[in-house]
């Protein structure tokens, strides 16, 4: 029944920030997937483990979902979890891994890009800690994907997910669990759900967009069902292919209807969208727009309100990238504090090392130990917490923040689709640049550190460098990196954050407006790429 089918490698199974990503039709190549998975197993050697299989529901889940089984079954894997149906949201699944002490497990998702057969899929591998596995595994991972040369397959029909309990494929175990279930169960140990239940009874409102991604059945559950809010508080929220069109990527660009309708007149007291696996989230009150970067802080300043959390956390941290609000937080708190490169896997080792419990992205990521990955709906849960036990709003807490701490001004621009060899290029000149920047003005500001960005895991000792940064005296910072999660080309990623201790007022674009120049300038965007600006802000 084990089939070995011949095959040839394909160039290009190098993982970024989060997984393989490619666009659908690149997935969809003969044998590509099934090469991709071949050269995970024969870098970990799966025989007699156990791994948690889920995805976001997007086009090519299903397929895919079916040729993982299949292959895992025919390299000597002991059992899967699957989530019904082939769906897990990332944070869903990095509990499984975690709490049924697994060997680590995939999920089917490109996360924020959009789906469909013209849009984007992926694969995240995650290992026993929970967390997506580390730069050096992927390496090994493509090294392998180079020189493939078969992969194992099970000869049999499409297995049935979508009833509960155990069946089997051969001699491995197919365990098909509900995808809501447990992570329900998390949130309860967490958080005072009763306190909640009293918000929503006493005629609190909230919008939650699921973007017809994964979120849905975890979101109705958790605040229509569970803790009452009104019916019809979660929007979008049956998954689909194609996630209806939208771009499930949950910013004020893209989460367009929710946006619309906090910024009306009769708007709910609360707004949140999480992204297409469930990993992100945003924050939105009425008429008002907490960046991610503020709301780690926030989150972190106002630990002590959550029961999971209330005798105490270890330290926090962010990417480099993410604004420098919550250092002072961890300053002010005598916590421990790290930033890391982009991307959640940097932060598995400060977790499982107990330097750490919460950390959070720039990129609307947000999250604590309680797993190895952001976790969206974790993050609209401690923000109901936070609003149930003050009686606050959301801007009313943001800007009592800011008044202890004063505010950074932060905004990232995007330019997306440069030619790769121009993006390359545009950085490693941009990164000759710097050093005689150190001591120099630009403009009005003045240069303490212009630098490559170097991380030292204090743990596995490894050493990643990721963008390039400019210091400036008044702690406003000019941040590059070349994403690694688009499916095509190359975008360039210019994140600036102006401090301001005591200017809280005022509109971000401008507040930023004379370092987006100098950024712009130096970098020579203009000319490079052409873009006179940013195809995405946020
Ligand atoms: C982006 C974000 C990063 C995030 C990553 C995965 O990476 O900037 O903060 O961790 O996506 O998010 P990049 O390399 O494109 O900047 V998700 O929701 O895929 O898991
Ligand atoms: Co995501």
């Amino acid at each position: 029944m084990i089939q070995v089918i011949p095959t040839t490698p394909y160039d290009d199974q190098k993982m970024g920030t989060a997984g393989l990503r490619k666009k659908s039709k690149v997935v969809m190549q003969e044998h590509y997937f099934e090469n991709f998975l071949q050269s995970i197993f024969n870098t970990i050697h799966p025989e007699g483990k156990t791994f948690v299989v889920g995805g976001d529901g997007r086009f090519y889940n299903d397929i895919a979902v079916q040729k993982l089984i299949k292959m895992a079954a025919a390299n000597g894997v002991k059992k899967l979890i699957v989530g019904q149906n082939g769906f897990l949201s990332t944070p869903a699944s990095s509990n499984i891994i975690l709490k049924r002490h697994t060997d680590g497990g995939f999920v089917l998702s490109a996360s924020h890009n959009p789906g469909g057969e013209n849009g984007d899929f992926g694969i995240k591998f995650a290992t026993e800690t929970g967390g997506q596995c580390s730069g050096q595994v992927s390496e090994q991972i493509y090294a392998n994907s180079k020189n493939i040369r078969e992969f194992k397959i099970f000869d049999a029909p499409n297995i049935d997910l979508s009833h509960l309990g155990s069946q089997k494929l051969g001699d491995m175990e197919i365990e098909v669990i509900d995808t809501v279930n447990d992570y329900v169960e998390l949130m309860q140990k967490i958080f005072d759900f009763d306190a909640l239940k009293k918000l929503f009874a006493k005629g609190f409102t909230m919008r939650f967009d699921a973007m017809n991604a994964v979120t849905g059945p975890y979101a109705i559950r958790i605040f229509e069902e569970i803790l009452g809010a009104a019916k019809g508080s979660v929007l979008n929220a049956t998954p689909k292919p194609d996630f209806g069109g939208l771009h499930p990527d949950p910013n004020l660009v893209y989460a367009k209807e929710l946006v619309n309708i906090m910024y009306s007149d009769d708007a709910p007291d609360f707004g949140a969208a999480n992204d297409g696996d469930g990993d992100r989230n945003m924050i939105l009150g009425k008429k008002f727009f907490v960046t991610p970067s503020d709301s780690l802080a926030i989150l972190t300043d106002n630990y002590n309100l959550i029961p999971a959390y209330k005798d105490g956390i270890f330290g926090v941290a962010k990417s480099m990238a993410t604004s420098t609000a919550v250092a002072r937080v961890a300053q002010e708190k005598k916590i421990g504090y790290y930033e890391v490169p982009t991307g959640w896997k940097y932060f598995v080792n400060l977790m499982d090392s107990n330097r750490i419990t919460f950390c959070g992205e720039e990129s609307f990521g947000t999250g604590s130990s309680h797993i190895r990955e952001k976790d969206g709906i974790w993050a609209v849960l401690f923000w109901l917490s936070i609003i149930a036990a003050t009686g606050k709003s959301v801007e009313q807490i943001t800007r009592e923040h800011w008044k202890k701490y004063g505010r950074s001004y932060y905004l990232r621009f995007d330019f997306d689709g440069i030619p790769t060899d121009v993006a390359n290029k545009l950085m490693s000149d941009l990164e000759a640049k710097l050093p005689p920047l150190n001591g120099q003005k630009l403009g009005s500001y003045e240069v303490v550190k212009a630098e490559k960005f170097v991380y030292n895991d204090p743990v596995d000792h490894s050493s990643t460098s990721n963008g390039l940064r400019i210091l400036f005296a008044d702690g406003s910072r000019i941040v590059y990196r070349l994403s690694g999660t688009s499916s095509s080309g190359a975008t360039l990623r210019v994140y600036i954050e102006k401090f301001s201790r005591d200017n809280l007022d005022s509109d971000p674009r401008q507040m930023v407006d004379e370092l987006l120049k100098i950024a712009a300038e130096l970098a020579e965007i203009e000319k490079r790429t052409g873009k006179t600006k940013a195809d995405v802000t946020t």
